[in-house]
């Protein structure tokens, strides 16, 4: 029998913020761009529940969670205390929570900064499963000052859905014959994979839960979808046969930077272009990766249009030289009549590198800065 386990990290930026600073124990929390008393561009990392409370959220524009924040405290709430992202410390903080789950599980897969897979099959059974992550869940309390929210299963899938369902602080078990039934209510969003347009698609034809979405057959899902109509007609089935992997999932390392103001400077876009893929390249090394093949621009324009696009190299490339050449002939087009031909100012760009690949590291020594 294959049991499989799912683990997140509660508000993980905030809550490491705010066990690591008193004065803010209890407080609404929001990490993420400086809000310059609501003129602040960029987005928030991420919130506490407290923050959430008030309608702040991951990605949310800065200044619209000031305005929240600031609406709140009219109403005698306390406002949100905004701070910066510490990604160096939060990349530490990963690493022993990582190391923690190592001590419980053989096979670990760390899927993001705050998240990983484990496989629990040698338990052989889900009783045993669950107390082994109650033990888990307990040793990253006692040792971390942290929460984080667990979900079983007998695949990755359902697991990872499990572990979002009671949060924070949750554990919730799904047992194989039970996968049906705890899939049908629950809203189509909360399939990884859907996203706000097609859950927005979905809604169009009468859509919104699993269960709606399970009357359709192979070739209509693929009709609507294509290809990913397939997946997504074995996803809402609760099916998934994609084994746990110790290795680091990343699939993409990034940046991307809103500008003070909109720009169409040729030569200031290319500097900070030039700086950008400077970092992406010392963050992907400093996560292990030695080459790359994709790079990937996007541009957002001032009205909030947003574009990307990618180029593959035939061989893998270490160069940084490569990537700000590729980068920079991405952008040129954004730049003149052939991608940009209203002439539009530029609000956002972002670079980044996919199809990586690593040689000889570890993979635990990708989640240690
Ligand atoms: P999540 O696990 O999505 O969020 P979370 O841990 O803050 O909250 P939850 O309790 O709902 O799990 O992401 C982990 C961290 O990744 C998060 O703390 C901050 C960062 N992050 C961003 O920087 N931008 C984003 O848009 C999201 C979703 C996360
Ligand atoms: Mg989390």
């Amino acid at each position: 029998m294959r049991i499989v386990g799912h683990l997140d990290m509660d508000a993980f930026f905030a809550a490491i913020e705010e066990r690591e600073n008193p004065s803010l124990r209890g407080l609404p929390i929001v990490v993420g761009a400086d809000p310059r008393g609501g003129k602040g561009r960029g987005v928030v990392s991420t919130a506490n529940y407290k923050a959430r409370e008030y309608g702040i959220h991951s990605a949310l524009p800065i200044s619209k969670a000031w305005r929240l924040s600031e609406a709140a405290k009219r109403q005698g709430r306390p406002p949100a205390r905004f701070l910066p992202v510490r990604m160096e410390r939060y990349a530490e903080v990963s690493a022993h929570v990582m190391e923690t789950l190592r001590r419980f599980v053989f096979l670990v897969e760390p899927a993001s900064i705050d998240e990983a897979y484990f496989d629990l099959s040698s338990c052989e059974s889900y009783r045993l499963a669950e107390e082994v992550c109650r033990k888990m869940k307990c040793a990253i309390g006692d040792e971390e000052h942290l929460t984080a929210s667990v979900g079983i299963g007998p695949n990755k899938l359902v697991a990872k859905i499990a572990s979002g369902l009671r949060k924070p602080d949750g554990l919730t078990v799904v047992r194989e014959g039970e996968v049906a039934s705890f899939l049908a209510p629950l809203p189509v969003r909360t399939i990884p994979g859907i996203g706000p347009k097609t859950e927005a698609e979905l809604a169009r034809v009468g859509v919104k839960t699993v269960k709606d979405m399970r009357s359709f057959s192979q070739q209509e899902l693929r009709g609507m979808f294509g290809k990913r109509g397939g997946d997504l007609y074995e996803k809402v089935r609760g099916r998934d046969e994609s084994p746990v992997e110790e290795t680091y999932e990343a699939k993409s390392v990034g940046e991307q930077e809103t500008f003070e103001q909109d720009t169409g400077d040729s030569s200031f876009l290319t500097e900070r272009l030039r700086a950008m893929s400077e970092d992406v390249m010392r963050r992907a090394t400093a996560e292990g990766f030695t080459h790359f093949r994709t790079v990937v621009l996007t541009v957002r324009f001032a009205d909030f249009e947003t574009k990307s696009r990618s180029h593959t190299l035939s061989v893998p490339t270490n160069s940084l030289a490569v990537l700000q050449r590729e980068a920079m002939n991405l952008l040129a087009p954004f730049l003149d009549d052939r991608e940009n031909p209203l002439g539009k100012l530029i609000r956002l760009i972002g670079v980044r590198v996919e199809k990586l690949e690593q040689f000889g590291v570890h993979p635990q020594a990708l989640l240690i800065e």
